[in-house]
């Protein structure tokens, strides 16, 4: 079979495909027996959150904070500037910025939760309607707490896992466009653009699609606000899916999908290769002096952000490193392989594979449990208790309950994420994580579900605790 994996080395004059970099130092991790994940898993609830990281094997909940630093990055941890005030670490970030995503001003924030709720804070007035290409939990919550409502207006294949499309991000633009009728323009302080999109799949948006998006909020005058969060993974999509782009860099690609936004926010523990961080850009100076002014109130000083000087030397090192061509296929060329591998052995996942995951489909592992049995809580269960690897639900508990009527959301998606930390693991670690979710695709009709027995009011998945229905 041709897998995509030799597509890519073709594409690129090779004949395969290897990691960009080689290893200095190791973080030992260990094995444990069935019976010890048993007891790790009930005093964490059934909770994967919950879990220590030293009762991991291999650690796939998120690939926020979890990147592997460079030399360079170490090497500029020294060259931290941690003056209060003015430390040179945030003007050269500052300056990495700008350069890169193209924005005119720029403000620090601790990491992406940070920046949402600055924006949302600053734009969103209450009764506000935020639409925006799928929820993510957190960007969510903080138009909610700012007043707004979020309303999805992501095309309708991005809630089918089977479909294929090559741009499952994509805004559907008849959907906006019926949403700006019914509500009006002047209740809509932003679309709300994610690349890729998390929840659907680590699935992009294309260029395309940003640019008929502009010129729509241009005819209704509603501004339009990128999360960047994993948008050089979105940018490498692109250049591989959508014509004309074959020849650019991910850099160029990158620079140019932003021009067509009024501002960024970002979680750097993503793309941008730190443990901590993150930012917003915008365009506009009334709105930049709105941020810098608030970001005093929650964050740090405006020079800062809640970032010490040397993390922001690491981010600006990290952000340079994030947009090179070899490091992005490599990181994407790592998670294809664990979608081929599962897909070779006809286990259920989100396609096409995603940016910065595999996504099960824990509705078809699990036919026979109902949602409110959270089936992927379960799936993600099943596969620690069977391996020590630990993965993520993204399905009901995520959801949460709808504010209003106090009820859960029941998502189309009901899914587990094996999320690849960037520059972390290798082949033999994807093999094992694969053979694992074979063994309990294996055995899946003896699952019999959970029921939660705490749940915390805001963001659930977190701290939510279970126990197994017999
Ligand atoms: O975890 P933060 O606060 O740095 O960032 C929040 C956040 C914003 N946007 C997107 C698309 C995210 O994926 C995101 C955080 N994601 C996490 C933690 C994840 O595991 O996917």
């Amino acid at each position: 079979m041709k897998t995509i994996l030799k597509t890519m080395g073709e594409q690129y004059g090779r004949r395969s495909w290897a990691e960009p970099w080689k290893i200095k130092m190791v973080e030992p991790i260990k094995v444990m027996t069935p019976q010890e994940r048993r007891k790790c898993l009930e005093d964490a609830g059934y909770n994967t959150f919950l879990l220590r990281s030293e009762d991991v094997y291999i650690d796939l909940l998120t690939d926020s904070g979890t990147s592997s630093m460079s030399d360079r990055q170490w090497a500029g941890m020294m060259l931290g500037d941690e003056a209060y005030a003015g430390s040179r670490n945030f003007y050269r970030l500052e300056e990495t910025i700008q350069r890169i995503y193209g924005y005119r001003y720029f403000v620090p924030t601790h990491q992406g939760r940070g920046a949402e709720n600055l924006i949302s804070q600053t734009l969103i007035k209450q009764g506000d309607v935020v639409p925006g290409n799928m929820y993510f939990t957190t960007t969510r919550l903080h138009q909610e707490l700012a007043g707004g409502t979020f309303r999805d207006v992501v095309i309708e294949e991005a809630h089918d896992p089977a479909n294929e499309h090559p741009f499952k991000g994509n805004v559907d633009l008849a959907k906006l466009e019926r949403l700006i009728q019914e509500v009006g323009a002047s209740r809509i302080p932003y679309v709300s653009l994610a690349g890729t999109v998390n929840m659907a799949g680590g699935q992009p948006v294309s260029m395309a699609n940003v640019k008929a998006l502009r010129a729509l909020c241009d005819r209704y005058g509603i501004r339009l606000m990128l999360d960047a969060t994993r948008m050089a993974e979105n940018c490498f999509f692109i250049r591989e899916r959508e014509h004309g782009y074959r020849d650019k860099t991910v850099a160029e690609i990158l620079k140019e999908f932003c021009s067509f936004t009024d501002g960024a926010w970002m979680s750097a523990k993503k793309d941008s290769l730190v443990n901590i961080g993150g930012w917003l850009a915008v365009n506009d100076g009334e709105v930049f002096e709105e941020l810098r002014n608030l970001v005093v109130v929650y964050e740090g000083l405006h020079t800062y952000g809640g970032m010490a000087g040397r993390d922001m030397e690491a981010l600006a090192i990290g952000t340079e490193e994030s947009v090179q061509d070899n490091h992005i296929i490599c990181r994407i060329g790592q998670v294809r392989y664990l979608g081929e591998l599962l897909e070779n052995w006809d286990i259920p996942i989100v396609k096409p594979v995603g940016g910065h995951a595999v996504f099960l489909d824990a509705r078809k592992f699990y036919p026979h449990l109902s949602q409110d049995r959270f089936p992927a809580q379960t799936l993600a269960s099943d596969i620690y208790l069977d391996s020590g690897v630990r993965s993520m639900e993204r399905g009901i508990v995520s959801a949460g309950r709808d504010p209003e009527t106090g009820h859960h959301r029941y998502p189309r998606l009901e899914l587990v994420r094996l999320t690849l930390p960037r520059r972390v693991y290798t082949q033999s670690h994807i093999d094992v994580v694969a053979e694992s979710v074979r063994s309990v695709w294996d055995r899946r009709h003896e699952a019999k579900g959970l029921e939660m027995t705490y749940e915390p009011r805001y963001l659930r998945f977190f701290q939510a605790r279970f126990k197994p229905l017999s």
